[in-house]
């Protein structure tokens, strides 16, 4: 598994060429590559560094919830969000405080800057545990991800619940070729803090076991792809342990796939580590549904992960 995926950052060293990028940053990006993972050859963590596995899984747990606010996320220690929300409250009419423009890129460059934009991000976050109003208003990250999957808006003012259709279609028409999830909402894109990455999945079943494809239209390849990988796989797990499945494969299709011109020395680190054994996957939470399993219900075993290694996040 880990080789799929050294193999993927190999070919868009090798391949990929220089484009700018939303960012600012800058990357070096390859159209279109494919990967598949076998899950029953372990759960695909990356072993080559050490991938937070709790923050992955408190994440899914938040899309499976139909959430969109990231107060459950900061609850649960994890900060990968962020960044996004923060950038909504100090674009807003009501921030008064230092000027933030462009946080991502001048954090990065300037120290003392950056030890401004910790505190106010810190202040930020601290505002969004402990202030209801503030954190409905500002701690929303719009029409991503939970609110798609959960409660899709149709026109006549009432809401698909994909996952429910999902598990519906795996137990009665398990052969159906329409067994979609979508995050890629035209009519929202332009109310998100970031269009989805992961934009929409396939679930197929053969021989008892089931199978996800996921479209990811963007992917960076250092920080966000382990992360991906990992819930995907541990998505598919849920989906069939609910019907009554055996887990297949795990087939990641990309779309713009990307290495930032700052993570080049990362990838090289990662490129010199050797794959170790891949960890398993415990779920207990006996009798709990999938919108009822918590986070201790989810455990990876037998992970012996290289350290990790920090990169920048492109925001
Ligand atoms: N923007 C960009 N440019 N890349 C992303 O991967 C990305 N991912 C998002 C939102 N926006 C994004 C959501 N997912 C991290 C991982 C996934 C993620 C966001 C951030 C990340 O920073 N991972 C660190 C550890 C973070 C921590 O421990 O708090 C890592 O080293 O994997
Ligand atoms: P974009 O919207 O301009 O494509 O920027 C999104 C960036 O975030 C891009 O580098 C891809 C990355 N990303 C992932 O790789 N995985 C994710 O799950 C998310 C949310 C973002």
């Amino acid at each position: 598994m880990a080789k799929l995926y050294l193999d993927m950052l190999n070919h868009i060293l090798e391949n990929g060429q220089d484009k700018s990028d939303r960012t600012g940053v800058g990357t070096r990006s390859v159209f279109g590559y494919q990967m598949r993972f076998d899950l029953n050859e372990g759960f695909p963590l990356l072993t080559t560094k050490k991938v937070p596995f709790s923050l992955i899984k408190s994440e899914l747990l938040w899309f499976l919830k139909g959430d969109t606010n990231i107060r459950y996320l900061l609850e649960n220690n994890n900060h990968i969000w962020d960044e996004w929300a923060f950038k909504r409250w100090v674009e807003s009419d009501e921030y008064q405080g230092p000027d933030m423009t462009d946080f991502g890129l001048r954090a990065n460059e300037d120290p003392e800057f950056n030890a401004l934009y910790q505190a106010e991000k810190q202040a930020f976050c601290e505002r969004i545990l402990n202030d209801d109003a503030f954190a409905a208003e500002y701690g929303e990250l719009g029409d991503v991800y939970g609110k798609q999957w959960r409660n899709w808006e149709t026109r006549d003012g009432g809401s698909i619940d994909q996952i429910a259709n999902i598990l519906d279609q795996l137990r009665n028409t398990p052969d159906s070729r329409r067994i979609m999830l979508s995050a890629w909402n035209p009519e929202d894109v332009p109310n998100m803090a970031l269009p989805p990455c992961h934009t929409m999945s396939q679930f197929y079943v053969q021989d008892g076991k089931l199978s996800c494809q996921l479209y990811q239209r963007s992917g960076d390849a250092f920080l966000g792809v382990p992360f991906n990988i990992a819930s995907y796989a541990l998505l598919t797990h849920l989906l069939a342990r609910e019907v009554g499945l055996e887990v297949g494969d795990f087939v990641h299709t990309f779309g713009d796939a990307h290495i930032y011109n700052n993570h080049f020395d990362q990838v090289r680190e990662q490129l010199s580590r050797e794959p170790r054994p891949l960890p398993t996957l415990w779920i207990g939470g006996e009798g709990k549904s999938i919108f009822e399993l918590e986070k201790d219900d989810i455990k990876v075993k037998n992970y012996h992960p290289y350290d990790a290694i920090k990169a920048p996040v492109a925001v």
